[in-house]
């Protein structure tokens, strides 16, 4: 019963701390955080962006970069220059540490992602962005949902 209960448990936090949105799940929480047109980036550019970026999956982390860097999270932000990982330096732009994207509550994200684009190099921040979503027709990344 014990065993039971513990695997249950254990299932109930996977559960929660796994999470792997869906394209119009992710669309209606972006809009929610006011990402629909925020420095004139569409809906469809951030649904796109995330996911060449992380496939929606909001526990994703990326192998280390040249620097030693990584990227965490549904947005892939990065830890060189906005969240602390404890593994070298960082700016920490975003002032948090890493792992607070890599849960299930992506509001947080969100601010960080509103304050990446905010710089000048706007979404070519993301490079799935700039190769995958850039200029290209992203309406396919809305359709169908009800926004
Ligand atoms: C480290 O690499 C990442 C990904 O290539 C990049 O975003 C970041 O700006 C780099 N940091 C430095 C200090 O070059
Ligand atoms: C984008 O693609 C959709 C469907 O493929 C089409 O209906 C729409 O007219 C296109 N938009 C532009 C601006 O080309
Ligand atoms: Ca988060």
């Amino acid at each position: 019963m014990k065993a039971l209960v513990l695997t249950l448990l254990f299932l109930l936090i996977a559960a929660n701390e796994a999470k792997v949105y869906s394209k119009c799940e992710l669309a209606s929480h972006l809009k929610q955080g006011g990402m629909d047109g925020y420095y004139g980036f569409s809906l469809n550019d951030w649904v796109c962006m995330a996911f060449h970026e992380s496939s929606f999956d909001t526990r994703a982390v990326g192998r280390p970069n040249r620097n030693y860097s990584r990227d965490y999270g549904i947005f892939q932000i990065n830890s060189r220059w906005w969240c602390n990982n404890y593994q070298g330096h960082t700016a920490n732009g975003c002032n948090k540490p890493c792992s607070a994207f890599t849960n299930d509550d992506i509001t947080d994200d969100i601010v960080c992602a509103k304050r990446i684009v905010r710089d000048p190099q706007r979404m070519n921040a993301w490079v799935g962005w700039k190769n995958k979503c850039k200029g290209r027709n992203l309406s396919e990344w809305t359709r169908g949902c009800n926004l």
